[in-house]
This record gives C-alpha cells, structure tokens and sequence, in this order.
C-alpha cells in the first residue's frame, strides 16, 4: 500500500469517528430534550386550594384586601424545606374575588428585603394603580392602589411586575388569583361553588436542585426556564376528589415560559367557557386548551362516578418547526392533576347554551393601526426603556394591532388594561379557543394576529402602561413597551423618574 493510501485511510477513519462523534452527541441532546411526567408517579397529594382573600368594607362601601409579601419556607415534600416567596404565606397568594361595580383598594406591604409590586393581570384599571414597573413598593413599603371594577366576571391574576426581575419574583412563588364577578355570571348555571365544583388550577412548572428551587436555563432553552415538573397551587403530584357530575376549572398558566396543552387522556371534550378576560358567546367544545404564560382559560369538564381522570399536558402541534418543539418545550409531557370522582355523583344542571355577548370591539370603528414585531431583543427593534414612551393612544377610541412573530422562537404578546378581541389569525378567523375576550397570545415562529383594543381609560399622559412578551425571561431581558392613554390632542410625557426621552411616536397627537 502507497504511504498516500495509508495517510487517505487515516484521514478518513478520522473524519467517519468526527461525524460518529457529533452525530452521537446531537443524538444524545436530542433524545435527551424533551420531558414527559405521564405516568412515572402516583398523584397521592391533597391539592391545595387557595384560601378566598379576607376583605374589609370601609365606611364608602370599599372592599379592602390585606396582601404582604414575604420570605418563607415550603414543604413540597415532607420533610425538604424549600425557601420560598409569597403573599399572606409562604408560597403563591389567596384568591381575590370581588364583583363588577365594588370599589376596591388593596394595602400592599413589601417584607421582603427587595423591591417588588404587584401587577393585577387582565385588569382594566388606571395606569398609576396598575403596579408596573413605575409602581414599585421598597422593602418595608405600603402601596395601596384602588380602581372600581368596571369589566366582565373574568379570572384574572397578579404577580410583581419589576422591571429586570420579574420571573424571579414569579418563580419563587408570588402569583395569586383574582376572580372577578358580574350579575350575568352569578345567575347562569355553571359550576360555581369554589373549592368544590369550581377549582382554581394554577399550573407552574419547576425543577429542584436538592431543596432549593432551580432557575437555571438549559442548552438551547432560549424561551427561559423550562422544569422538568409541574404543581397546581404549589402542590406536586396533586389529585382532587369531586362530587359532582360538572367540574369548572380554571386553568392559569403562572408559568415563566412554559406552554401547555392541556386535555384528558381519554380524548373526552372539555367544554372551553371563558377565556383570559371572561365568557365567551357560548361554550365550545374542544380536546385540548393551549395557554402560554400568563394566558387563562375555564373549562367544564363531565365527570363518571367512580372514576379517576387526569388533566394532562399533551405535545404541541403549534409550537414551531420541530427544533424549537424539540429544545423549546413543545414536545414535553405532563401529567398534570388526577381528578377523583366519587362513587356517587351530584347531577348538576346542563351548561347554557348561550354565555352572553362580548364587550370587547370587533374593529369596525377602529381610528388606527398600529404594528409590532417582535424580537427577543425588542419589539419593534427597541429594547424597553423605562423613560420612553413608544406609543400614545387616545382615550375612548378602537385600534387594531397587528403583532407578528418572526424571530425564530415562541413568543406571547400581553397588553396591560384592555381585554382586546382576536379579529385574524394568520389572516384567517381565529379558531374558536381565540374567540373570548384576551389579554395575553401565544405566537409561535410564523405567526400573525390582529387584535381589535379600546382604550376607555382615563386618561394620564405621565403613567405608562406595558405592553410584552410575557415569557418572563424575554421580558426581563426587555421585551416590552409602553403605551400612555391620553385625552385628544394631549401628548404623552415622559415618566416621572424614567429618566428617559420620549420615543417617536410619543410625539405624536392623538
Ligand atoms: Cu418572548
């Protein structure tokens, strides 16, 4: 054999264990990637249910809630103390509940040795009451906001909502729910005893590292933080036991990155009732609900006496090209929550077959547009800046916005104070989970949406609120805008201690 065969040899025996070699390590990435808890565990703990908030009513008739935030530890697990966050306790927060028309006013105290708020999710209320990242409460600080309720019995939710540290402060355990009540919902025949036939289901995923609570992001996980197992209000391994032939949940995704699909194993339709900001026209019957972080939907689902049944979190189809299902989440698999029905069944009466009419706009007066792209290093190309208002909206008028995602990655698209209407999907109608009124999308890789938005108000040229990305990592590392409602011709001003300038179109007249 020529000496240049043998060097030909060699050569290609080293290129063939290269290729082996990188082809077995992506292999190994690959297979490795996606997470599934279906079936590996028996569901042996008592769900936990968020006490309702105690309230107060003051001599003017305001309901007034109590919320501290403070350090603590919780046991997960028997016996493995884990530090932990929350309002009123050691991890997550009681259940708000008030009704369309109340005052309220929340006294907010920080006892954690940090700044935090607190965000009240869905909410239509004014800007400085909103507890964005201009509202911040330092360590040992009240803030005390208070708005009327003026919208549609919803299950909305707060959080904190500093810029920079936000899924910090979501992770480690400070999110609540907010349930909101009107005539129309107290009087239709849907599940409604909470606790009972009417189950708050706050789905958050995490991962441990020893006792602590790990927050760190795995290879190529550019959408945040992805556990490897998720809790319903904080509980592992939950089950719930039913009496009753209609289950209402509703389903809250207070996950920093994490999408679920969720459905039963058994193919059964749920009925979808209400989504982010309240009922839908009527209810619609589907396999499987979708929420990305932040988004909420009810569902009513029909139990058998006797039976166990577990709400379950299924692979996505919409999600992106197969390396982001692979890497991002979308392949994962989790079991969820078993329900357990007992041996015999209270009837409960059939769900209506009409909800009620939406309130939010279809677009048809809408007196502008308005375009956002977004990126992972910004919205329309400009990463958040606390000073600069990016856009101005006038007070009482329509808007279609159309927000689309080409960056290459999931994204969510959150807009403080309004619940919009979802008018095109892609161009196409929105699919019947889309139809209710929302305040959070998901928007995978491809994907573009046109929302119809009114601003009621009031107006307040000085108090931006947020628009974002409501994947807590992309938001914190400044996925996010700020809008101010203004009266006509008013100009927005920069905010008071932003230090900023305005941006362009915050030089524009209404
Ligand atoms: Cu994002």
């Amino acid at each position: 054999m020529s000496r240049f065969k043998r060097v030909l040899i060699v050569l290609g025996s080293v290129v063939t264990v290269l290729v082996l070699a990188v082809g077995g390590l992506f292999a190994w990435l690959w297979t490795g990637a996606d997470v599934s808890t279906v079936g590996k565990a028996s569901f042996d703990n008592a769900l936990a249910i968020p006490p309702l908030a105690e309230s107060s009513v003051d001599k003017d008739g305001t309901r007034v809630f109590d919320l501290r935030m403070r350090a603590g530890e919780t046991e997960f697990e028997a016996g493995r103390k884990t530090p932990t966050w929350g309002f009123n306790g050691s991890y997550l927060g009681p259940t708000l509940r008030a009704a369309r028309g109340e005052r309220v006013r929340v006294r907010i105290t920080n006892g954690l040795d940090e700044a935090s708020g607190v965000h009240w999710h869905g909410m239509h209320l004014p800007a400085r009451m909103d507890g964005g990242p201009h509202q911040m409460i330092h360590p040992g600080g009240t803030w005390t906001p208070h708005w009327t309720v003026d919208q549609p019995a919803a299950t909305l939710w707060y959080h904190p909502h500093p810029h920079g540290s936000t899924e910090q402060h979501v992770r480690k355990g400070l999110a609540g729910m907010f349930i909101l009540d009107d005539q129309r919902s107290t009087k239709l025949s849907l599940p409604k005893r909470y606790g009972v036939d009417d189950l708050p289901v706050i789905v958050q995923d995490v991962r441990f590292d020893g006792a602590k609570l790990d927050g760190g992001r795995k290879i190529m996980q550019n959408v945040g933080f992805l556990g490897d197992r998720t809790m319903v209000n904080g509980t592992l391994r939950p089950y719930r036991e039913v009496r009753d032939e209609l289950i209402r949940l509703r389903l809250l995704n207070a996950s920093t990155a994490r999408t679920y699909a969720f459905g039963f194993p058994d193919g059964r339709a749920l009925s979808l009732i209400a989504t982010d900001g309240g009922l839908l026209e009527r209810p619609e019957s589907m396999e499987r609900v979708q929420l990305s972080p932040g988004e909420r939907a009810e569902i009513v689902v029909r139990m058998r006496a006797g039976e166990r049944v577990m709400l379950r979190s299924f692979p996505q189809d919409n999600y992106g090209d197969s390396w982001q299902r692979r890497f991002g989440g979308g392949d994962d698999s989790f079991d969820v929550l078993e329900l357990r029905a007992a041996r015999k069944l209270r009837p409960s009466p059939e769900i209506p077959t009409g909800l009620g009419e939406l309130e939010t706009p279809d677009g048809t007066d809408a007196v502008r547009g308005r375009y956002f792209d977004l990126k992972r290093s910004g919205i329309n190309g400009r990463s958040m800046g606390m000073g600069r208002v990016d856009e101005t909206v006038t007070r009482g008028t329509t808007e279609v916005w159309t927000v689309r995602n080409s960056n290459g990655m999931p994204h969510n698209f959150h807009v403080h104070d309004v619940q919009f209407r979802v008018l095109e999907v892609n161009g196409e109608a929105p699919p019947p989970a889309l139809r209710g009124p929302k305040d959070t999308v998901f928007l995978p890789n491809g994907t573009t949406m046109k929302l119809a938005l009114r601003f009621t108000g009031p107006a307040d040229p000085d108090t931006p609120y947020m628009y974002h990305c409501h994947l807590l990592y992309h938001e914190d590392e400044g996925m996010m805008g700020q809008f101010v409602v203004v009266e006509k011709g008013q100009r927005a001003q920069a905010p008071s201690g932003g230090g900023g300038t305005l941006g362009h179109s915050g030089h524009q007249h209404g």
